[in-house]
This record gives C-alpha cells, structure tokens and sequence, in this order.
C-alpha cells in the first residue's frame, strides 16, 4: 500500500459538527499511538476524518469537546470520546470486522492484548521511554518538554524504567524467536493481529524508520538516538525485521502526518 500524503486536516469546530468518525493526530508528527490507528483505519478501510491535535499547544477546542489533550484520540458519531489505544481498536473492529486484527479464539485474544498492553498501555514500552526521555531532558527548561513532563509524572525511577523496556523487548524477541522456528512472521499464529501493528509504530520510538517508510521531522530522529542511548541495550534484529516487514506489506506508507 502507498500514500502520497500528509493527512487533510478539519478544524477541530468543523469536525465537532460532522457525523461518522472523527480522530485527533498529533499534527505532523508521528506519535506512535496515531500510527497504529491510522494504520489499522487504513487496513480496514474505514474513512475518517482528521483532527488537528496541535503539538506544544493548549489544544483548548479538543479540550472542550473530547475532555483531555492527548492524542489520539477517536469521536465517532456522538459517542463518548475514545482516548485509549483498546478503545479505538475496538471500535475498528466493530465498524468494519474485515480484515480481523484481533483473533476469534479467546485464549489467543487474551494473549494478543497482553502482548498490546505490554506495548502500548500505562507502564509499557512507550510509556516507560517516554519517561526516560522526559527525565532525560529535564533541565533544558523547554516549555513542551516541561508540560509533558507534568502531564505523565510518575513515581518510577529510570532504572526501573529501563528494567521495564529491556524486559519486554526480549520477551516480544522470545515470542518472534520461536514463531521463526515453525517459519512465521508475525507475532501471532500466520497472521497479522493487532500486536504487529502497535509493535511496528512503538519500535519508531527507539529505532526510527527509514525515509521511506515514514515522514517525520529531525527532531523524532534525534529522539530514538537519545532514547537507544539511554536504553543501553540494542535492540534485537529479530524485531526491527519484523517492524520493517509489517510495516512494507500492509501498512500505507510513507507514513505521514
Ligand atoms: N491515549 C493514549 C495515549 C496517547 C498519548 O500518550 N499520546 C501522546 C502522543 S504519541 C500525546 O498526545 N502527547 C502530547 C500530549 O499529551 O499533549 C492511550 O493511552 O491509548
């Protein structure tokens, strides 16, 4: 799958007063969050309509509609707002079932969303690089820096934070190692689930992809050095692989924000 574009965003008043589906992305940034929607949207070819989230801004209009300033974040006709990575996911799979990302059997479903939670939720891998690269920054005084910093507080250490990232790297490394074995790629089984995709884009947050893969400003670069740094440990080629094949066979690509 190819795109040529960036994403054509709607003021945040307009998309207010529209029906159907509505997401806010952090507007010309890859978060890692909004790849992993964005992708699944894509996949499934579900239409939706973009909402600017403004990097560094107060963001008061999406504030004011969906209740919190993170991105992203899913409005679907006058649902409650959908902030989570689990929600909106859900809610993928809901509007349009083709292609399944989330597998029928339940003890696969259980060990899909582990493996997700452990990606993308509070205390994940995201979670705790972000803390590391928060902390790291912590006495540039930039205004950005010193909001998020604020806004995702937490008690923990950075060595714990780095115990966290290290640990489930190489569990998802396991889990790959021995998929290979019986000569799978994915995370899951033969196919492609959810937990391929959230991998894919939260790996851009250590290792950045190529050009070609995705569009991002120098500065999202400069952060997976800065994050490798902190980490200590490189990542497995086993994942970046896997990141690199998922992303090339169905994700759209460039990604672009
Ligand atoms: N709501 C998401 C987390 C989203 C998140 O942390 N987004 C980041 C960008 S990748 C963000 O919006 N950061 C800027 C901000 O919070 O103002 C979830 O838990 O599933």
């Amino acid at each position: 799958m190819t795109s040529d574009a960036f994403l054509d965003y709607v003021p945040v008043e307009q998309a207010r007063a529209m029906a159907g589906l509505r997401i806010a992305f952090v507007r010309g940034v890859p978060g890692v969050w909004g790849i992993a929607i964005k992708a699944i949207l894509d996949m499934k070819g579900i239409e939706y309509i973009a909402v600017p989230h403004e990097p560094g801004g107060a963001n008061l209009l999406l504030k004011e509609w969906t209740g919190q300033t993170s991105a992203p974040v899913a409005m679907f006709n006058d649902d409650r707002p959908r902030p989570h990575w689990s929600e909106m996911l859900a809610l993928a799979e809901q509007l349009r079932p083709e292609p399944p990302l989330i597998p029928a059997d339940e003890d696969e479903r259980m060990t899909m969303f582990g493996l997700c939670h452990e990606i993308c939720s509070e205390d994940g891998f995201g979670w705790n690089i972000r803390l590391l690269l928060l902390s790291a920054n912590d006495t540039t005084g930039d205004e950005r820096s010193n909001a998020l910093r604020a806004k995702y507080r937490s008690p923990v250490s950075n060595d714990y934070a780095r115990r966290r990232v290290s640990a489930i790297i190489s569990s998802l490394a396991g889990v790959l190692d021995r998929q290979a074995i019986e000569g799978k790629r994915y995370f899951m089984g033969d196919n492609l689930t959810a937990a391929d995709i959230y991998w894919a884009a939260f790996s851009n947050l250590l290792v950045p992809m190529a050009e070609d893969l995705c569009t991002m400003p120098d500065f999202v670069r400069e952060t997976g050095v800065i994050a490798q740094r902190l980490l200590e440990t490189p990542l497995p080629q086993i994942l970046l692989d896997h990141r690199n094949y998922v992303v090339r066979e169905h994700f759209r690509i460039p990604i672009a924000f």
